[in-house]
């Protein structure tokens, strides 16, 4: 059986560059003056801050325009909670706010406690029935294989970023009350992998306290190429520097269960295994392509992707790629910089645990963006699209009563699992109750 595969994988790519200028943050926080190149804004405890208000294009001086942004989000949000808590409202509170922190600035027992835990998770039973998906064989599989039968409904639709959001919340939940994780999900901060190169990253190193290293390396590699469809022209991507299995670090073992489905190989062509849904045992496998993560995903391309963007229509399709700009954004550049099987299926990618440290940055960098203009950004402007990918076929706009459901990913624990799109959008509200540092 064909899923809409070819179409999925095609989108991303193309040649025509937007270049506008960039405009400043609009910020409903306080009084906002804008110089030359930063902004001053004024703090809900009367101090002031400087934001930047286009991405510099030297990337060392990116990487502190990001962590400006960052700790300006930080020193809103925490605000935003201490007020709701003096008003009693809602459940998040400084007291129970938690954190999630890049992965290098956890300490070793940190990252061997989150890699314990999903291990943990890959080896308890999955909860979904096998008439299902029969090849959903653990708990992790019931994540994966929710993604795979969701895929053309929560890409380049109305749901994305908060579907992504919330399945990475609850995969999250899962180590934690599932698996006695007691940490919060880590990220991977793209800009820092761009300027140190993937293989030597606290992430990627391959050591005991890393997500597991590069795959073993396959000579003659050719490129991964995308797109090409519908009258679009293709973007090729180079091949990294491993391809083969993962030989080393916490994940060396594990087995790849489902797919593949429209998984994007290094001569070129495309491969499934019909719908990915039936029990396909094979290792895990990665190809880190640092120069990937340096051209889509470095310091700069993150500010842009946060200071350029005023409406949320735009934020999705930087963030993913306009079709046919040759631009295949932060998202895909973090996803094809990880590369193998099955980094590159769109559809099988949380088959690689590294997927939610990915997907964390990729929130984090939302709820920056969303921090910026705090009120419009978490309601009902803060949404834009429709059911289906570049809503095609047509279906109706996505809005706050939208309903997500993520199925047996969801912990049987969660009395109602599910959410609507209206509980989503902020992260210290509805069930959500953290912050980024
Ligand atoms: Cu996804």
């Amino acid at each position: 059986m064909h899923l809409n595969a070819p179409l999925a994988i095609t989108l991303l790519l193309g040649a025509v560059v937007h270049a506008a200028p960039a405009p400043a943050p609009q910020d409903s926080a306080a009084t906002t003056s804008v110089a030359s190149e930063v902004t001053t804004t004024t703090l809900p405890d009367g101090a002031t801050t400087t934001l930047p208000v286009a991405a510099s294009t030297d990337t060392a001086v990116a990487s502190g325009q990001l962590d400006d942004l960052a700790a300006f989000a930080l020193t809103l949000a925490n605000s935003s909670v201490a007020a709701s808590s003096k008003q009693k409202r809602g459940g998040c509170t400084l007291a129970n706010l938690s954190i999630r922190r890049e992965w290098g600035t956890l300490s070793s027992a940190e990252r061997e406690a989150y890699t314990s835990a999903v291990n943990c998770l890959l080896a308890k039973n999955a909860n979904t029935p096998s008439s299902l998906i029969p090849g959903a064989k653990s708990r992790f599989d019931d994540f994966v294989g929710t993604h795979i039968n969701q895929t053309m409904t929560i890409h380049y639709t109305g749901t994305f970023l908060a579907w992504h959001r919330y399945f990475t919340w609850s995969y999250e939940q899962a180590l934690r009350n599932e698996c006695g994780y007691t940490g919060t999900q880590p990220y991977w901060n793209w800009a820092q992998t761009a300027q140190t190169g993937l293989e030597t990253s606290p992430i990627f190193d391959g050591s005991a306290t890393s997500m597991s290293g590069n795959g073993a390396q396959v000579s003659g590699e050719g490129d991964v190429v995308l797109g090409g469809g519908g009258g679009l022209p293709e973007i090729d991507l180079p091949p990294g520097t491993g391809g083969g299995c993962v030989t080393s670090g916490p994940f060396k073992n594990m087995s790849v269960n489902l797919g593949p489905v429209s998984l994007g190989l290094t001569n070129g062509s495309t491969i499934s295994n019909g719908d990915g849904l039936t029990y396909n045992p094979r290792c895990l496998k990665r190809d880190l392509t640092t120069a990937i993560n340096q051209r889509y995903a470095n310091a700069t391309s993150v500010v842009h992707q946060i200071l350029k963007p005023q409406e949320i229509y735009d934020f999705q399709m930087t963030m993913q790629g306009y079709p046919g700009s040759g631009d295949i954004g932060v998202h895909g550049g973090g996803h094809y910089s990880i590369g193998g099987d099955p980094g590159r299926d769109l559809f099988v990618s949380p088959g690689d645990p590294v997927f939610y440290l990915h997907h964390a940055m990729i929130d984090r960098t939302w709820w920056i963006w969303q921090l910026l203009d705090l009120k419009d950004r978490t309601g009902a402007a803060g949404i834009s699209g429709t059911g289906t990918f570049l809503n095609s076929p047509p279906s109706p706009n996505t809005t706050m009563d939208t309903p997500i459901d993520l199925g047996y990913a969801t912990s049987p624990i969660y009395a109602n699992p599910t959410y609507k799109m209206s509980d989503l959008l902020s992260t210290t509200s509805g069930p959500f109750c953290y912050i980024y540092l």
